[in-house]
């Protein structure tokens, strides 16, 4: 299993966070994406055992991106170094592997939302409403979480998807989701603990921000759908589940 862990601003919880991660004993590899992230996050990764690589590209579904591309595992955990998850649920993220290739974490389950977590009432209905809109355009399984960065991939289904990539902004992670139900792989949601973040949010903080991304991502999943009704998304650059990976599909690309 390989932990994926992008970076811009979380110097002081990385540590701490990739040192949790090791500890559940399920992690075989660690990998940090530095996203040109803040001055002395390298020196809080040495030592720790996790790979560093970086991605000069900025944004989010870049350092996602990379990371997904460099990881050895057969399970790719992605995941963020801002203490707002709680290393131990790769426990759940594992057992529901088994029966599923793409298992997402939901941060709104009310039991699960910590005091003092950045999740208030905006942000948690905010989050369901666009989660409603994609289980209903795209007659999907239940979905109550879109911006939900810890989820757990078969490698397999990865290989399904990367080819399709087209984002490298914060909307990544719906559009990774939207090609997993595109290529028809079988996905199920699980609730994962939520807890404050430790250091600055780049993203959610701050309310103007998060609605701009809100309406970002709502505009991305209906351009997704309609584009694929008409016919326009490229089906080739999508392997459905299950059939079988070609060969030289699943050797080393391109970012
Ligand atoms: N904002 C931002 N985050 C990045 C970038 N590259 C990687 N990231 C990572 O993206 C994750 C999300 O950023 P946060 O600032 O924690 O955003 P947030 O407010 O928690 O947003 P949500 O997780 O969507 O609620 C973190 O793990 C960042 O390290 C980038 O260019 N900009
Ligand atoms: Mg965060």
């Amino acid at each position: 299993m390989s932990v994926i862990l992008p970076t811009y601003n979380e110097k002081d919880s990385i540590r701490s966070v990739v040192e949790r991660f090791f500890a559940t004993g399920l992690a075989d590899e660690v990998i940090v994406v530095n996203n040109n992230a803040a001055p002395g996050t390298s020196e809080e990764v040495a030592g720790t055992g996790a790979r560093e690589i970086f991605e000069t590209r900025q944004g989010y579904g870049w350092a996602c991106r990379r990371g997904l591309a460099e990881a050895t595992g057969d399970i790719l955990v992605l995941c963020e170094p801002d203490d707002t998850f709680e290393p131990n649920d790769l426990k759940k993220l594992l057992v529901y592997s088994e029966d599923f290739p793409y298992v997402l974490g939901t941060r709104t389950t009310k039991e699960f939302i910590w005091n003092g977590a950045n999740m208030g009432h905006f942000l948690r209905w905010g989050n369901w409403a666009v989660a409603k809109q994609v289980e209903v355009l795209f007659n999907s399984s239940i979905l109550t979480d879109v911006g939900c960065t810890f989820r757990a991939i078969h490698r397999e289904s990865y290989l399904r998807v990367r080819d399709a990539f087209a984002i490298g902004d914060s909307h990544f992670g719906p559009h990774l989701t939207l090609l997993m139900i595109l290529a028809g792989v079988p996905f199920t949601e699980i609730s994962v603990h939520y807890r404050p973040r430790i250091g600055e949010s780049m993203v959610t903080g701050s309310l103007p921000k998060a609605v701009k991304l809100g309406l970002r991502m709502i505009s991305m999943i209906s351009q997704t759908r309609v584009t694929s009704w008409l016919g326009l998304i490229d089906a080739s650059r999508l392997i459905p589940y299950p059939e079988p990976i070609p060969r030289e599909r699943a050797e080393a690309f391109q970012v």
